[in-house]
């Protein structure tokens, strides 16, 4: 390798290593999966889409329920079951389970503008969102 290709693959290496903290830096492999309309961000819709297939992926018995054990990957909380278990069985059923979604995406998008971004998946809300929409 020349001095002159080594300079050049050191800076290619910093593009990349600089774009990863950029606004508009490639979606990361999270994002892609949740965001089949491409535009960068995750709507509730979206979010929801995906949590259908992850309660399935979470329901191996298959009886439409999620029991204590079956909900430990997704790390509830306490007051978080108070909220969304109207019926206090301390299990979730699909409707119980997207209420969940949609408390946990609220809590992710603290601008508010009814997407989650790349950013916004990357705080604590934000991951304990994804928990819910991806293993
Ligand atoms: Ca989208
Ligand atoms: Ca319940
Ligand atoms: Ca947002």
């Amino acid at each position: 390798m020349t001095a002159r290709t080594r300079f050049i693959h050191r800076a290619a290496a910093l593009v990349v290593a600089g774009s990863a903290g950029l606004a508009f830096a490639a979606p990361s492999a999270l994002l892609k999966a949740l965001d089949p309309d491409n535009d960068g961000t995750v709507s509730l819709a979206e979010a929801r889409t995906a949590a259908e297939a992850r309660f399935a992926a979470l329901d191996p018995d298959q009886d439409g329920t999620l029991d204590a054990k079956e909900l430990e990957a997704v790390k509830i909380t306490r007051a978080e079951l108070g909220t969304v278990d109207p019926d206090r069985d301390g299990k979730l059923d699909k409707a119980e389970y997207l209420a969940l979604v949609e408390l946990r995406f609220k809590a992710a998008d603290p601008d508010n503008d009814g997407t989650v971004s790349d950013a916004e998946f990357g705080t604590k809300a934000g991951k304990a969102l994804a928990s819910l929409l991806v293993k």
